[in-house]
Protein backbone atom coordinates (compact mmCIF):
# COMPACT_ATOMS: atom_id res chain seq x y z
CA UNK A 1 0.00 0.00 0.00
CA UNK A 2 1.54 3.54 -0.93
CA UNK A 3 2.36 5.98 1.75
CA UNK A 4 -0.69 8.77 0.48
CA UNK A 5 -3.13 5.85 0.28
CA UNK A 6 -2.30 4.90 3.94
CA UNK A 7 -2.89 8.26 5.00
CA UNK A 8 -6.28 8.59 3.15
CA UNK A 9 -7.53 6.17 5.56
CA UNK A 10 -8.93 7.03 8.80
CA UNK A 11 -7.12 7.37 11.95
CA UNK A 12 -7.74 4.24 13.54
CA UNK A 13 -7.51 2.07 10.70
CA UNK A 14 -4.02 3.47 10.19
CA UNK A 15 -3.04 2.40 13.47
CA UNK A 16 -4.27 -0.93 12.82
CA UNK A 17 -2.09 -1.17 10.00
CA UNK A 18 0.79 0.24 11.17
CA UNK A 19 0.56 -1.86 14.38
CA UNK A 20 2.38 -4.89 12.90
CA UNK A 21 5.10 -2.79 11.58
CA UNK A 22 5.63 -1.78 15.17
CA UNK A 23 5.86 -4.70 16.71
CA UNK A 24 8.04 -6.17 14.11
CA UNK A 25 10.88 -3.00 14.07
CA UNK A 26 10.31 -3.64 18.38
CA UNK A 27 11.21 -7.15 18.30
CA UNK A 28 14.22 -6.42 15.80
CA UNK A 29 15.94 -4.04 18.52
CA UNK A 30 14.91 -6.47 21.39
CA UNK A 31 15.53 -10.00 19.77
CA UNK A 32 14.77 -12.19 23.26
CA UNK A 33 11.34 -11.55 23.76
CA UNK A 34 9.69 -13.35 26.58
CA UNK A 35 8.60 -15.98 24.13
CA UNK A 36 11.91 -17.22 22.60
CA UNK A 37 13.63 -17.00 26.16
CA UNK A 38 14.34 -20.60 27.37
CA UNK A 39 11.81 -22.13 29.57
CA UNK A 40 13.42 -23.51 32.86
CA UNK A 41 12.40 -25.32 36.13
CA UNK A 42 14.99 -24.52 38.52
CA UNK A 43 15.26 -27.40 41.08
CA UNK A 44 17.24 -25.67 44.41
CA UNK A 45 18.33 -26.13 47.52
CA UNK A 46 19.05 -23.16 48.57
CA UNK A 47 22.35 -22.46 49.74
CA UNK A 48 24.66 -19.97 48.79
CA UNK A 49 25.75 -20.63 45.16
CA UNK A 50 22.04 -21.48 44.65
CA UNK A 51 21.44 -17.92 45.55
CA UNK A 52 24.16 -16.42 42.99
CA UNK A 53 22.60 -19.27 40.79
CA UNK A 54 19.01 -17.76 41.64
CA UNK A 55 19.63 -14.18 40.82
CA UNK A 56 21.91 -15.05 37.58
CA UNK A 57 18.66 -16.71 35.96
CA UNK A 58 16.14 -14.16 37.12
CA UNK A 59 18.97 -11.51 35.95
CA UNK A 60 19.35 -13.07 32.14
CA UNK A 61 16.83 -12.62 29.58
CA UNK A 62 17.90 -15.28 27.73
CA UNK A 63 15.93 -17.24 30.37
CA UNK A 64 12.34 -17.42 31.24
CA UNK A 65 12.12 -18.82 34.59
CA UNK A 66 8.68 -20.58 35.28
CA UNK A 67 8.85 -22.51 38.88
CA UNK A 68 11.48 -22.86 41.33
CA UNK A 69 11.01 -26.24 42.88
CA UNK A 70 13.09 -26.64 46.59
CA UNK A 71 14.80 -29.80 47.23
CA UNK A 72 16.59 -30.86 50.68
CA UNK A 73 20.48 -30.58 50.51
CA UNK A 74 22.47 -27.68 51.72
CA UNK A 75 19.64 -27.28 54.01
CA UNK A 76 16.90 -28.90 55.11
CA UNK A 77 13.36 -28.44 53.23
CA UNK A 78 11.67 -25.68 55.35
CA UNK A 79 14.88 -23.85 55.49
CA UNK A 80 14.90 -24.01 51.48
CA UNK A 81 11.68 -23.36 51.14
CA UNK A 82 12.01 -20.00 52.97
CA UNK A 83 15.43 -18.74 51.53
CA UNK A 84 13.66 -19.47 47.80
CA UNK A 85 10.59 -17.24 49.22
CA UNK A 86 12.46 -14.60 50.44
CA UNK A 87 14.59 -14.69 47.31
CA UNK A 88 11.67 -14.25 44.40
CA UNK A 89 10.04 -11.62 46.93
CA UNK A 90 13.79 -10.15 46.84
CA UNK A 91 13.64 -10.15 43.30
CA UNK A 92 10.23 -8.40 43.11
CA UNK A 93 9.32 -12.24 41.29
CA UNK A 94 5.94 -13.22 42.87
CA UNK A 95 4.72 -14.44 39.80
CA UNK A 96 7.26 -17.18 39.69
CA UNK A 97 5.43 -20.48 41.24
CA UNK A 98 7.95 -21.43 44.01
CA UNK A 99 6.90 -25.40 45.29
CA UNK A 100 8.21 -27.28 48.10
CA UNK A 101 9.22 -30.83 47.26
CA UNK A 102 10.96 -34.17 48.75
CA UNK A 103 11.66 -34.15 52.21
CA UNK A 104 14.61 -36.09 52.00
CA UNK A 105 16.67 -38.13 49.55
CA UNK A 106 14.95 -41.32 48.19
CA UNK A 107 17.26 -44.19 50.61
CA UNK A 108 19.53 -41.88 52.67
CA UNK A 109 19.18 -39.46 55.67
CA UNK A 110 19.60 -35.88 54.68
CA UNK A 111 23.49 -34.19 54.96
CA UNK A 112 23.12 -30.72 55.42
CA UNK A 113 26.00 -28.20 54.93
CA UNK A 114 25.55 -25.39 57.56
CA UNK A 115 29.62 -25.84 57.73
CA UNK A 116 29.81 -23.56 54.33
CA UNK A 117 26.54 -22.16 53.77
CA UNK A 118 26.01 -20.09 56.68
CA UNK A 119 23.73 -21.14 59.30
CA UNK A 120 20.49 -19.97 57.49
CA UNK A 121 21.93 -21.60 54.33
CA UNK A 122 22.41 -17.74 52.80
CA UNK A 123 25.52 -16.84 54.40
CA UNK A 124 24.03 -15.82 57.46
CA UNK A 125 21.99 -12.45 55.99
CA UNK A 126 18.73 -12.22 56.87
CA UNK A 127 16.73 -10.85 54.34
CA UNK A 128 13.52 -9.34 54.66
CA UNK A 129 10.65 -11.63 54.75
CA UNK A 130 8.52 -12.79 51.70
CA UNK A 131 6.05 -11.03 50.49
CA UNK A 132 5.65 -14.11 48.11
CA UNK A 133 3.19 -17.09 49.29
CA UNK A 134 4.33 -20.58 48.70
CA UNK A 135 2.72 -22.93 45.27
CA UNK A 136 0.51 -25.45 46.92
CA UNK A 137 1.69 -28.01 44.44
CA UNK A 138 4.10 -30.46 45.30
CA UNK A 139 7.45 -29.82 43.22
CA UNK A 140 7.80 -32.68 41.35
CA UNK A 141 4.03 -32.36 40.31
CA UNK A 142 4.36 -29.18 39.18
CA UNK A 143 7.09 -30.12 37.03
CA UNK A 144 5.27 -32.82 35.52
CA UNK A 145 2.31 -30.93 34.90
CA UNK A 146 4.30 -27.68 33.49
CA UNK A 147 6.72 -30.43 31.14
CA UNK A 148 3.52 -31.20 30.34
CA UNK A 149 2.04 -28.05 28.82
CA UNK A 150 4.72 -26.78 27.04
CA UNK A 151 5.85 -30.25 24.98
CA UNK A 152 9.60 -30.07 23.85
CA UNK A 153 10.39 -26.63 25.48
CA UNK A 154 11.00 -26.96 29.10
CA UNK A 155 15.08 -27.19 30.40
CA UNK A 156 15.17 -28.33 33.85
CA UNK A 157 18.04 -27.21 35.57
CA UNK A 158 18.73 -28.96 38.85
CA UNK A 159 21.09 -27.22 41.05
CA UNK A 160 20.74 -29.53 44.23
CA UNK A 161 20.30 -33.43 44.78
CA UNK A 162 17.99 -35.10 42.38
CA UNK A 163 15.61 -36.18 44.43
CA UNK A 164 12.70 -33.94 43.11
CA UNK A 165 13.87 -34.74 39.54
CA UNK A 166 14.09 -38.17 40.30
CA UNK A 167 10.41 -38.41 41.86
CA UNK A 168 8.83 -36.54 38.93
CA UNK A 169 10.44 -39.47 36.08
CA UNK A 170 9.36 -42.38 38.36
CA UNK A 171 5.96 -41.10 39.25
CA UNK A 172 5.40 -40.49 35.58
CA UNK A 173 8.51 -41.17 32.86
CA UNK A 174 5.92 -40.01 29.83
CA UNK A 175 7.76 -36.65 30.66
CA UNK A 176 11.27 -37.71 29.34
CA UNK A 177 10.57 -37.36 25.72
CA UNK A 178 8.49 -33.95 26.14
CA UNK A 179 11.77 -32.44 28.19
CA UNK A 180 13.92 -30.15 25.87
CA UNK A 181 17.02 -31.02 28.21
CA UNK A 182 18.14 -31.06 32.02
CA UNK A 183 21.49 -28.75 32.64
CA UNK A 184 22.28 -30.09 35.78
CA UNK A 185 25.03 -29.28 38.26
CA UNK A 186 26.75 -32.01 39.59
CA UNK A 187 28.93 -34.66 39.87
CA UNK A 188 32.66 -34.94 38.60
CA UNK A 189 34.74 -36.73 36.37
CA UNK A 190 38.00 -36.12 37.68
CA UNK A 191 37.75 -36.41 42.07
CA UNK A 192 35.13 -35.20 44.50
CA UNK A 193 34.54 -32.51 46.73
CA UNK A 194 33.08 -34.09 49.81
CA UNK A 195 35.43 -36.98 49.80
CA UNK A 196 38.12 -38.81 46.98
CA UNK A 197 35.31 -39.63 44.84
CA UNK A 198 31.68 -37.97 45.09
CA UNK A 199 30.38 -34.43 44.52
CA UNK A 200 28.32 -33.10 47.14
CA UNK A 201 25.04 -32.99 45.03
CA UNK A 202 25.25 -37.03 43.97
CA UNK A 203 26.49 -37.51 46.83
CA UNK A 204 23.38 -36.57 49.06
CA UNK A 205 20.99 -38.38 46.51
CA UNK A 206 23.14 -40.99 44.33
CA UNK A 207 19.79 -42.84 43.41
CA UNK A 208 17.92 -40.19 42.35
CA UNK A 209 21.15 -39.04 40.50
CA UNK A 210 21.23 -42.34 38.93
CA UNK A 211 17.68 -41.55 38.21
CA UNK A 212 17.67 -38.61 35.97
CA UNK A 213 21.23 -39.98 34.33
CA UNK A 214 19.49 -43.03 32.53
CA UNK A 215 16.37 -41.64 32.06
CA UNK A 216 17.24 -41.60 28.49
CA UNK A 217 16.27 -37.15 27.90
CA UNK A 218 19.13 -34.89 26.33
CA UNK A 219 21.87 -34.14 29.44
CA UNK A 220 24.57 -31.46 30.17
CA UNK A 221 26.56 -32.41 33.67
CA UNK A 222 28.10 -29.25 34.75
CA UNK A 223 30.17 -30.84 37.55
CA UNK A 224 33.28 -30.00 39.43
CA UNK A 225 35.24 -29.70 36.51
CA UNK A 226 33.48 -26.03 35.63
CA UNK A 227 32.91 -25.06 39.18
CA UNK A 228 36.68 -25.66 40.31
CA UNK A 229 38.07 -23.64 37.48
CA UNK A 230 35.78 -20.50 37.97
CA UNK A 231 37.06 -19.20 41.33
CA UNK A 232 35.51 -15.71 42.23
CA UNK A 233 38.35 -14.19 43.10
CA UNK A 234 38.55 -10.84 45.04
CA UNK A 235 38.82 -8.63 41.44
CA UNK A 236 35.80 -10.01 40.46
CA UNK A 237 34.14 -8.94 44.27
CA UNK A 238 35.33 -5.19 43.71
CA UNK A 239 33.58 -5.47 40.25
CA UNK A 240 30.47 -6.44 41.71
CA UNK A 241 30.75 -4.25 44.52
CA UNK A 242 30.85 -0.80 42.20
CA UNK A 243 26.94 -0.90 41.99
CA UNK A 244 23.94 -1.05 43.76
CA UNK A 245 21.08 -2.62 44.62
CA UNK A 246 18.98 -4.73 46.13
CA UNK A 247 20.27 -7.61 44.43
CA UNK A 248 23.56 -6.36 43.69
CA UNK A 249 24.15 -5.73 47.41
CA UNK A 250 22.81 -9.35 48.85
CA UNK A 251 25.02 -11.22 45.87
CA UNK A 252 28.23 -9.28 46.81
CA UNK A 253 27.43 -10.11 50.60
CA UNK A 254 26.89 -13.36 49.98
CA UNK A 255 30.47 -13.26 47.75
CA UNK A 256 32.55 -12.17 50.37
CA UNK A 257 31.11 -14.07 52.82
CA UNK A 258 32.16 -17.00 50.03
CA UNK A 259 35.39 -15.23 49.13
CA UNK A 260 36.65 -15.12 52.99
CA UNK A 261 36.05 -18.22 53.66
CA UNK A 262 37.51 -19.98 50.34
CA UNK A 263 40.48 -17.38 51.91
CA UNK A 264 40.37 -19.65 54.96
CA UNK A 265 41.02 -22.97 53.38
CA UNK A 266 44.21 -21.19 50.95
CA UNK A 267 42.18 -20.85 47.77
CA UNK A 268 42.12 -17.27 46.13
CA UNK A 269 37.99 -17.69 45.50
CA UNK A 270 35.37 -19.78 45.54
CA UNK A 271 34.00 -21.68 43.27
CA UNK A 272 31.07 -20.97 41.34
CA UNK A 273 29.06 -24.05 41.18
CA UNK A 274 25.72 -24.06 40.91
CA UNK A 275 25.62 -20.63 38.43
CA UNK A 276 27.60 -22.46 36.32
CA UNK A 277 24.65 -24.74 34.81
CA UNK A 278 22.67 -21.60 34.65
CA UNK A 279 25.15 -20.11 33.05
CA UNK A 280 25.30 -23.18 30.38
CA UNK A 281 21.58 -22.57 30.30
CA UNK A 282 22.26 -18.95 29.33
CA UNK A 283 25.31 -19.24 26.95
CA UNK A 284 26.66 -23.35 25.91
CA UNK A 285 29.49 -21.86 24.32
CA UNK A 286 30.90 -21.38 27.64
CA UNK A 287 31.89 -24.50 28.31
CA UNK A 288 33.70 -27.45 25.89
CA UNK A 289 31.91 -30.82 26.88
CA UNK A 290 32.40 -34.45 25.54
CA UNK A 291 29.92 -36.55 25.08
CA UNK A 292 30.33 -39.85 27.29
CA UNK A 293 28.26 -42.60 28.99
CA UNK A 294 27.97 -41.78 33.05
CA UNK A 295 26.68 -43.46 36.21
CA UNK A 296 26.35 -43.17 38.92
CA UNK A 297 28.08 -45.76 41.91
CA UNK A 298 25.38 -46.58 44.02
CA UNK A 299 27.48 -48.98 46.45
CA UNK A 300 31.22 -48.72 46.61
CA UNK A 301 32.74 -48.71 49.24
CA UNK A 302 35.06 -45.63 48.58
CA UNK A 303 33.06 -44.13 45.59
CA UNK A 304 29.57 -44.42 46.16
CA UNK A 305 28.07 -40.96 44.36
CA UNK A 306 30.58 -40.89 42.31
CA UNK A 307 29.78 -39.98 38.55
CA UNK A 308 31.76 -42.62 36.47
CA UNK A 309 32.28 -41.85 33.06
CA UNK A 310 33.37 -43.75 30.33
CA UNK A 311 35.73 -41.46 28.24
CA UNK A 312 36.67 -44.33 25.92
CA UNK A 313 33.33 -44.90 25.01
CA UNK A 314 33.75 -48.72 25.10
CA UNK A 315 33.32 -51.82 27.54
CA UNK A 316 35.57 -54.98 27.16
CA UNK A 317 33.19 -57.91 26.47
CA UNK A 318 34.50 -60.61 28.60
CA UNK A 319 33.19 -64.43 27.66
CA UNK A 320 33.38 -67.92 29.99
CA UNK A 321 35.71 -70.10 28.48
CA UNK A 322 35.83 -73.15 31.27
CA UNK A 323 37.25 -71.48 34.11
CA UNK A 324 38.26 -67.89 32.86
CA UNK A 325 36.73 -65.48 31.12
CA UNK A 326 38.13 -64.06 27.33
CA UNK A 327 37.78 -60.82 26.28
CA UNK A 328 36.58 -61.33 23.07
CA UNK A 329 36.02 -57.63 22.05
CA UNK A 330 35.25 -54.29 22.52
CA UNK A 331 31.49 -53.14 23.18
CA UNK A 332 30.72 -49.30 22.25
CA UNK A 333 28.37 -47.79 24.65
CA UNK A 334 26.42 -45.13 23.79
CA UNK A 335 26.54 -41.61 26.18
CA UNK A 336 23.61 -40.50 27.83
CA UNK A 337 25.51 -37.60 28.61
CA UNK A 338 27.33 -34.36 27.11
CA UNK A 339 30.13 -33.93 30.21
CA UNK A 340 31.71 -30.19 30.92
CA UNK A 341 35.18 -30.79 30.61
CA UNK A 342 36.09 -26.95 30.17
CA UNK A 343 35.31 -23.65 30.80
CA UNK A 344 35.99 -20.10 29.45
CA UNK A 345 36.05 -19.05 33.37
CA UNK A 346 36.65 -15.51 32.80
CA UNK A 347 34.51 -14.88 30.32
CA UNK A 348 31.75 -16.61 32.54
CA UNK A 349 32.70 -14.64 35.69
CA UNK A 350 31.98 -11.69 33.25
CA UNK A 351 28.91 -12.49 32.37
CA UNK A 352 27.76 -13.70 36.24
CA UNK A 353 29.24 -9.60 37.26
CA UNK A 354 27.28 -8.05 34.45
CA UNK A 355 23.96 -9.91 35.09
CA UNK A 356 23.94 -9.18 38.68
CA UNK A 357 25.07 -5.44 37.96
CA UNK A 358 21.64 -5.19 35.63
CA UNK A 359 23.80 -5.14 32.69
CA1 LIG B 1 22.67 -26.14 45.31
Amino acid sequence: MKIHRLLAVPRALRLVLTAPLLLLMLLSVFPVSASAAKKIIFDTDPGTDDALALMLALNSAELDVRAITVVPGNVTADMGLENALRMVSLAKRCDIPVAAGARHPLFQKLITAEFWHGKNGLANIELPASKCKVDARFGPDLIIQLVHESPHEITLVPVGPLTNIALAVEKDPSIVPLVKEVILMGGSISGGNVNAAAEANIYNDPEAAQVVFQAGWPLTMVGLEVGDKALFTRHYLDELAKTHGPINDFISAVLKYLVDLSAQFGSPGSPMYDPSAVAVAIDPTLVKTQAMHVDVETRGEFTRGETVGNRRGYIERNVLHDDRYVIEGADKVEPNAKVCVDVDADRFLQLFVARIRGK
